[in-house]
């Protein structure tokens, strides 16, 4: 069994987190495997990207900490565009503390994670306890096994580990982020993978940027595209070159 060469409509059975199930369903039924960085600093630059980029994606993916401008409505104005275009709502948090702080991260603060966002990342350094203080009933967390930057520290053991720990997670882990194909016999995880962009290698502060057909051969189930799009002079037509790219990518892989 290899998740390669299975299409997403394929994978739902195995897959035991509902955010897993909802996301191949979603990506199947928009014919879209993207997911946009919409790393903005202003409110009002991140509900135009929601806004123009929607139809092509599955994820928006936020650092919602990164607004200068923050206020609670921003949320309900991005659930509503959610709800429009039909994709998720994913705070990129990267939770590695021990459980009792992150579980407060999550559910606290001015940001309340807990209350928006279904679809989250987490580092698994900390290891089991801090999965468990994550866990609801309906959200699904990306695991950090691998990050796109040169001269990271995390090794190949340390991704063998991450993997286990979310094969012992199934029901809230939803897939795991990472540069290559680590969990080849796990059709019901998602690979996650960032560092996506055409035309450049890096960006003078260690990210490593591959091409879309590129990172699906590795492995990419979805693909993570920062500032390919929000950098570009017309984010909707940008985010639908994208699409195509990694979907047609996709179709390829599994055919
Ligand atoms: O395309 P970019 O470089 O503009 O943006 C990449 C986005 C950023 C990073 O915080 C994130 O992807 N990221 C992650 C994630 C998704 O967790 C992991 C990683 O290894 N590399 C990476 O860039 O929002």
């Amino acid at each position: 069994l290899n998740r390669l060469n299975l299409p997403f409509t394929e994978r739902i059975p195995y897959a035991k987190n509902c955010i897993a199930r909802e996301l191949f369903q979603i990506m199947t039924e928009k014919q879209t495997n993207l997911c946009i960085a919409a790393d903005v600093t202003k409110s009002a630059d991140l509900i135009n990207l929601a806004n123009q980029t929607g139809p092509h994606i599955c994820l928006f993916k936020t650092h919602i900490d990164i607004l200068d401008d923050f206020h609670v409505d921003v949320i309900g104005t991005l659930q509503k565009i959610a709800e429009k275009h039909n994709f998720l709502l994913f705070e990129d948090r990267k939770f590695s503390d021990i459980g009792k702080t992150a579980q407060m991260q999550y559910c606290n603060g001015m940001y309340k994670i807990k209350s928006w966002a279904k679809v989250i990342t987490a580092h698994s350094l900390a290891g089991a306890g801090m999965l468990d203080a994550l866990k609801q009933s309906d959200n699904g967390i990306f695991l950090l096994a691998e990050i796109s930057t040169s001269g990271s520290i995390i090794d190949k053991n340390y991704a063998t580990k991450t993997t286990k720990l979310a094969s012992q997670y199934p029901d809230l882990i939803a897939g795991l982020v990472c540069q290559s194909p680590l969990f080849l016999s796990e059709p019901g995880f998602i690979q996650l993978t960032p560092g996506v962009q055409l035309d450049v290698e890096s960006d003078g502060l260690g990210q490593k940027y591959n091409t879309p057909s590129a990172v699906i051969e590795k492995g990419a189930d979805i693909a993570v595209v920062g500032r390919g799009i929000t950098q570009s002079s017309e984010p909707a037509v940008a985010a639908e070159k994208y699409k195509r790219l990694l979907w047609d990518a996709y179709l390829k892989r599994v055919k």
